[in-house]
C-alpha cells in the first residue's frame, strides 16, 4: 500500500479534542518536532473560537520543548505522564491546570497495555524510514514506540530527513506478552539481541507521513564545576575500592547512570580512572561522556533507550556508523528499564536525589514536598533492583541555603530499603548493614555540608527514643525555616521542638 505524504496541518486533523495522544521519543532524542507544533496551532485555533482542544499525552520520558514546550504554552495538555522537564509544563502542572501522573518509566507501556490509562487514539512517531509494508525504524530513541504504535488507531509518521536510513539496525524492538503468557526477558547481557530492527505497524494505520529536517532540541553539558567534578571523583574512587574490597567483581558489572551534568561528570571520572576495567553500559540515556568513552575504548558496549546527546556528538555517531553499530543498541524503555534484568546482571546504578534524608530516604521529585520537579524517571526501576543503589547530589541547593541533607524527606521515592550509597562532593555514606542511627552519623560524617553537620548532629541527640530517632515536631523544622527565612541555616530547634 503506497503511503500518504501529507502536510503536518493536515496531520494535526487526524487528533481530536479529548484524544489520547503517544509521541516517539525519550528525552528530547526521537521526538516528533513539526506535527506537535501544528496540534499546538490547532489547539491555539480552537481555543480562539470558543471551543475546548485538549490531549491526554503519553511519551517515553521527557520531550524537547517543540513537544511539551509547545503544547504547553497552547495549553493544549490534558493530561501527560510518566515524565517531563520543560518549564511551561512544570508550571501547569504546579497549577494543577494539567493533571500529571508520575510513573516509572519502565511501567508505562504495560500500563497502556492493561488499559490502566485509556485507549491510545494516535501515535505521533518519528521516523528514520518507513516502508511500504509498515516497517517503521526509529530515530534517536525508543520509547514507548512499539506500544503506542500497536494500541493506537491512527498513526502518523514524522520522517526526520536528519537521521540516515542507514541506523537500521542500531534498534532492539522487543514487546512482552502480558501474564499469564510472559516468560523470562532473554536479555542476559547488555548486547544481547532479542526482536527485530524495526517497529512493524498495520499499514492501512499509517494515516499519513510528515517529511521533515528539524533537529532535536539538544541541550549541550555545561562544563564540569568543583562540585560535580568531586562527586564523579568520590564514585570512582568508592567503585575502584569495592573492587579491591572484592564486593565487585573484576568483570566490573554493567552500568546504569542517570540523566544531568552529575550523572556526565561521573561517568567521565569512571572512564578517566584507570584502575576501573573497560565496562559495558546498560541503562536508559545515553550521554556524550559515555560516546567520548566508548571512542577511547574506556566503555565496551552501550544498551540504552535513547541517544540524548548534543547534536554535534549525535552527528557524529550517525557519520561513523561503521563503528558504533556493533556496540550500541537503542531498546523499548519496558527492556532498557526492567526490574528484571537490573536484577539479574546485577547493575552498579547511579542516580540523582533532590533531596535525602539523614536515615537514608529519598526524593527525586518534589521541592519541599510540594512543587514537582521533573518526576521518578527510571530511577525507580533500577534503584530497588540493582546490585549496587547509588544516589549522589550536591550536598547543598541555592548557594548553601538548602541543605540536600534534611531530618525526614518532605516526600519519598526510593525509602531507605533501596538505597545503598550516597556520594556528594565530600564524600560516601555507605549505608549497607547499618541501623538507622548509624547510618545517621555515616552520612553527616560523609556527606553533609560542614554548616550543617552541628544542626543535624544535635537533630539526632534529641533524645528521641526507638529505632529511628524521628523527632516528629522538628522533622520538617529545615523546610518551614526555609520558608520563613529563605536560609535553613537559621534552624533553631529550640522554636519547633515545642
Ligand atoms: O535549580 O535549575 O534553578 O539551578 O534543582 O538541580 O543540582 O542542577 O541537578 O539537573 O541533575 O537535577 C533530581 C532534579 C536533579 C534530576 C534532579 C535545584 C537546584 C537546581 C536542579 P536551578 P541540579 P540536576 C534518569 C533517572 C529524578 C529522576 C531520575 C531528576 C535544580 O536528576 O529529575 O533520577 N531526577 N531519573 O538548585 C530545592 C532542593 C534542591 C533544589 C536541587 N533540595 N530543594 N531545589 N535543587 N536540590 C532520567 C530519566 O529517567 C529520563
Amino acid at each position: 500500500m503506497a503511503l500518504r505524504f501529507i502536510t503536518a496541518e493536515e496531520a494535526a486533523s487526524f487528533v481530536r479534542h479529548n484524544d489520547n495522544v503517544g509521541f516517539s521519543g525519550f528525552t528530547p532524542a526521537g521526538c516528533p518536532k513539526a506535527v506537535p507544533a501544528a496540534i499546538a496551532k490547532r489547539a491555539r485555533e480552537e481555543h480562539e473560537k470558543g471551543n475546548p482542544f485538549q490531549i491526554g499525552m503519553f511519551t517515553g520520558a521527557s520531550t524537547g520543548d517543540k513537544l511539551d514546550g509547545e503544547l504547553s504554552r497552547a495549553k493544549a495538555i490534558k493530561f501527560r505522564t510518566p515524565y517531563q522537564s520543560n518549564k511551561d509544563l512544570r508550571a501547569l502542572l504546579n497549577a494543577r491546570e494539567t493533571h500529571y501522573f508520575d510513573l516509572h518509566l519502565s511501567e508505562l507501556a504495560q500500563y497502556l497495555r492493561y488499559g490502566f490509562l485509556g485507549k491510545v487514539d494516535v501515535a505521533v512517531i518519528e521516523a528514520a524510514d518507513v516502508t511500504e509494508d509498515g516497517e517503521i525504524i526509529p530515530t534517536a530513541a525508543v520509547g514507548i514506540t512499539p506500544t503506542i504504535c500497536r494500541l493506537a488507531d491512527r498513526i502518523i509518521v514524522e520522517l526526520n530527513k536528519r537521521h540516515p536510513k542507514e541506523i537500521r539496525g542500531m534498534h532492539d524492538i522487543y514487546e512482552p506478552l502480558d501474564p499469564p503468557f510472559r516468560r523470562e526477558i532473554p536479555v542476559y547481557s547488555p548486547s544481547d539481541r532479542i526482536g527485530v530492527p524495526y517497529v512493524k505497524v498495520p499499514v492501512e494505520k499509517i494515516v499519513g507521513v510528515v517529511v521533515t529536517e528539524e533537529e532535536n532540541d539538544g541541550g549541550d553539558f555545561t562544563p564540569l564545576d568543583d562540585t560535580t567534578l568531586s562527586i564523579g571523583r568520590n564514585v570512582a574512587a568508592f567503585l575502584v575500592s569495592e573492587v579491591k574490597a572484592g564486593r565487585i567483581p573484576e568483570a566490573f558489572p554493567p552500568l546504569q547512570s542517570g540523566v544531568g551534568n552529575v550523572a556526565n561528570a561521573v561517568l567521565g571520572c569512571m572512564g578517566e580512572n584507570q584502575e576501573i576495567p573497560a565496562f559495558n553500559v546498560y541503562t536508559e540515556v545515553i550521554q556524550d561522556a559515555v560516546i567520548k568513552l566508548m571512542k577511547e575504548g574506556r566503555i565496551k558496549f552501550v544498551s540504552g533507550c535513547s541517544l540524548t546527546v548534543s547534536n554535534s556528538v549525535l552527528h557524529d555517531i550517525y557519520a561513523n556508523l561503521d563503528f558504533f553499530k556493533d556496540k550500541l543498541l537503542l531498546r523499548p524503555q519496558e527492556i532498557s528499564n526492567n526490574p528484571e534484568i537490573a536484577r539479574r546482571m546485577g547493575l552498579i546504578a547511579i542516580n540523582t536525589a533532590l533531596e535525602a534524608d539523614i536515615f537514608g530516604n529519598i526524593n527525586s521529585t518534589h521541592v519541599s514536598g510540594t512543587r514537582m520537579m521533573n518526576g521518578i524517571g527510571g530511577s525507580g526501576d533500577f534503584t530497588r533492583a540493582a546490585r549496587l543503589s547509588i544516589f549522589t547530589t550536591p550536598s547543598t541547593a541555592k548557594e548553601g541555603k538548602i541543605s540536600a541533607f534534611v531530618p525526614m524527606v518532605s516526600h519519598l521515592d526510593h525509602s531507605e530499603h533501596s538505597v545503598k550509597v550516597i556520594i556528594t562532593e565530600h564524600g560516601v555514606a555507605d549505608l549497607r548493614g547499618q541501623s538507622p542511627v548509624q547510618r545517621a552519623h555515616t552520612i553527616i560524617e560523609n556527606c553533609v555540608h560542614p554548616d550543617y553537620r552541628p544542626l543535624l548532629t544535635q537533630y539526632l541527640e534529641m533524645g528521641i527514643k526507638g529505632q529511628t530517632p524521628q523527632n516528629l515536631k522538628c522533622c520538617f523544622a529545615f523546610h518551614q525555616e526555609l520558608a520563613a527565612s529563605g536560609d535553613m541555616r537559621n534552624t533553631d530547634w529550640s522554636k519547633y521542638n515545642r
